[in-house]
């Protein structure tokens, strides 16, 4: 089986170098993989840093957009490359700046060899975990907000809506990115997590959690802003109303 671990960058070149390392040396035994880095044309050079890299056109591949278009377009545009000019069976998507973990990914790799479609790395199911030293209101949208998100989309068939340490097979998303497309608009930036997983657990293919420890970024800076705030409620309001 082929996949590809997508990665997701703006303004990340402090943490880029260091999590391509890491996947490199954890994967290095395992065949059928690639690296696929967007980046959003960050203006502190992290094409250059991935370029930098020892494996870059080879096991690292980079998609350079010429402008920042959040979160999920980046999404899709790694993933249509992907699946469709890489070929890969599945994908691994991960946030860049070290809090999804890389020795997570050959539980991931398990649960799709188990016949999983959709995978989420998890910090609300035993043996996940978020970060300790985040700021109350940080801790409380994260919990809550995860908490309530069954009530609106109608589903408890995962734990962790918001996170983005997935592996997603084809069928997933072929039948996932119309129905995301068809609503654009409510389901850029950060709500496209929550909305992708809506539609995936929709399709009654077997799903599946990891737990993750999610340690908070040290370095580079937080590009989750008030679009989340406002976005994500208007989704499930629109959701939980539709249904
Ligand atoms: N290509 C691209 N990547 C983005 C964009 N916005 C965020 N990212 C990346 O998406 C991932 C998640 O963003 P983070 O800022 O870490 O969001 P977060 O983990 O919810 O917030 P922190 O816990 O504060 O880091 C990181 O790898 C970012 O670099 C974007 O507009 N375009
Ligand atoms: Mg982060």
């Amino acid at each position: 089986m082929k996949f590809v671990i997508l990665i997701p960058t703006y303004n990340e070149k402090e943490n880029i170098s260091l999590l391509l390392s890491k996947i490199v040396k954890t994967l290095a035994n395992s065949p059928g993989w690639k690296v696929l880095v967007v980046d959003d044309n960050s203006p502190d050079g992290t094409a250059k840093e991935v370029k930098k890299h020892p494996q870059y056109k080879k096991k690292i591949l980079l998609l350079q957009r010429s402008k920042k278009e959040g979160l999920g377009n980046a999404y899709l545009a790694g993933m249509e490359e992907s699946f469709n000019k890489l070929k890969a069976d599945f994908v691994i998507t991960m946030d860049s700046d070290l809090s999804h973990q890389p020795k997570y990914i050959v539980k991931f790799i398990e649960k799709i060899k188990d016949g999983r479609a959709f995978i989420v790395g998890s910090r609300y199911i035993p043996g996940g975990s978020i970060p300790k030293e985040w700021p109350p209101h940080r801790k409380f949208l994260s919990i809550f907000g995860n908490s309530i998100v069954p009530f609106f989309i109608g589903s408890r068939k995962l734990t962790d809506w918001t996170s983005g340490f997935r592996a997603i097979k084809k069928e997933v998303y072929e039948k996932v990115r119309p129905k995301i497309l068809r609503d654009h608009a409510q389901n850029k930036g950060y709500t496209f997590n929550i909305s992708f997983a809506y539609h995936a657990v929709k399709l009654n293919l077997p799903v599946g959690e990891v737990p993750i420890h999610f340690p908070d970024r040290t370095k580079g800076e937080s590009k989750l802003g008030l679009e989340y705030l406002i976005h994500t409620p208007v989704f499930l309001l629109r959701t939980r109303l539709r249904s």
